[in-house]
């Protein structure tokens, strides 16, 4: 965790297939040319520079079990674990630049691995808990929490069981273990499985109600209690409102400002606890440059905060 602070491995992961728009397969390199590698070194941490992975497209892949791209997605998942495995092993600290969110799955896969006891903080308009069979679109971006869930397992099991591609997973976190801040655009399958499982969730409605200090508090009290268990902070672009990531694949109004998503990366941080921090969904394509510039300048911007970028 990021307490040494000595290595960070950051490695880019432009994975498109998760969902239909071209263009996301570019966030990893608009986020890097805000700088980042360059920032993270001035706050005094070595940087370790993976590069970006490649992913093969599988011939014949089109739809499985209600599933888009599901071998493709698979295969890049797997290795997505193994390489997020290796940076926690020799880095301590692994920054993961999406691509489109199905990353997820692989890096916290891949993180649990290493730290079996780590808890995730899932910062997004989307609860990306769809199974394939609550799934409204068939896009995998907004499943992956389905398939690492141990009460889930059985809902995935007819597409993990139909592709050898999918051999390598084995659900590692438990419901209790996750916590949602910025939801506001949860579909129905999602909401009821977010009631059963008891995930804890800050919907914009609570934010609003209690201040995002107050949110993220009660957050991390229900999944690191003794503030002992590392952190894994899944950061998708689009929590914040449209009027700053506006290049994303599906803004949704009414999000976090400029300033709650920089808050919460600040105020973990200030937990020490920090271990593999993924920031998804910059989509350079969608917009005009500037458009592009300005959401990849918020991804860059919460990223140093994360890394203990201070105002002063
Ligand atoms: C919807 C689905 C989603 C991100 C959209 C949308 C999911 N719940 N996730 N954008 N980042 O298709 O499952
Ligand atoms: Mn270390
Ligand atoms: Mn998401
Ligand atoms: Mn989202």
């Amino acid at each position: 965790h990021l307490a040494e602070k000595d290595n960070i491995g950051i490695v880019g992961l432009p994975l498109n297939k998760g969902q239909p728009r071209e263009g996301v397969n570019a966030g990893p390199s608009i986020i890097r040319g805000q700088g980042l590698i360059n920032s993270v070194e001035a706050l005094g941490y070595h940087v370790k520079d993976y590069g970006d992975m490649k992913f093969s497209s599988l011939e014949f892949d089109t739809i499985g079990s209600g599933v888009k791209n599901p071998r493709t997605i698979g295969k890049a998942m797997g290795e997505i674990s193994t390489m997020v495995r290796g940076v926690v092993e020799g880095d301590g600290v692994c920054v993961a630049l999406g691509g489109d969110h199905s990353i997820a799955l692989g890096t916290i896969h891949g993180h649990m691995q290493v730290n079996n006891n780590a808890c995730v903080l899932w910062i997004d308009a989307h609860a990306d808990l769809n199974t394939p069979k609550t799934s409204p679109s068939g896009n995998f971006h907004g499943m992956p929490l389905s398939f690492i869930l141990r009460e889930l397992e059985g809902d995935v099991k007819q597409l993990k069981d139909a592709y050898e591609e999918w051999a390598w997973l084995k659900p590692c976190l438990s419901a209790k273990d996750i916590a949602y801040i910025g939801l506001r655009d949860v579909d129905a399958g999602e909401q009821y499985l977010m009631k059963k499982l008891g995930i804890k969730y800050f919907c914009m409605y609570e934010i609003d109600k209690y201040g995002i200090s107050y949110c993220l508090n009660q957050a991390l009290k229900a999944v690191n209690p003794q503030m002992d268990r590392p952190i894994h902070l899944s950061y998708d672009i689009d929590s914040l409102d449209p009027v700053y990531a506006v290049s994303t694949g599906t803004p949704v109004m009414g999000g976090l400002t400029f300033r709650e998503g920089c808050f919460i990366a600040e105020e973990i941080a200030a937990t020490n606890m920090l271990s593999v921090l993924d920031m998804v969904e910059v989509n350079p394509e969608l917009t005009d440059i500037a458009g592009g510039e300005l959401t990849a300048n918020c991804a860059s911007k919460i990223i140093l905060s994360c890394l203990g970028s201070r105002i002063v």
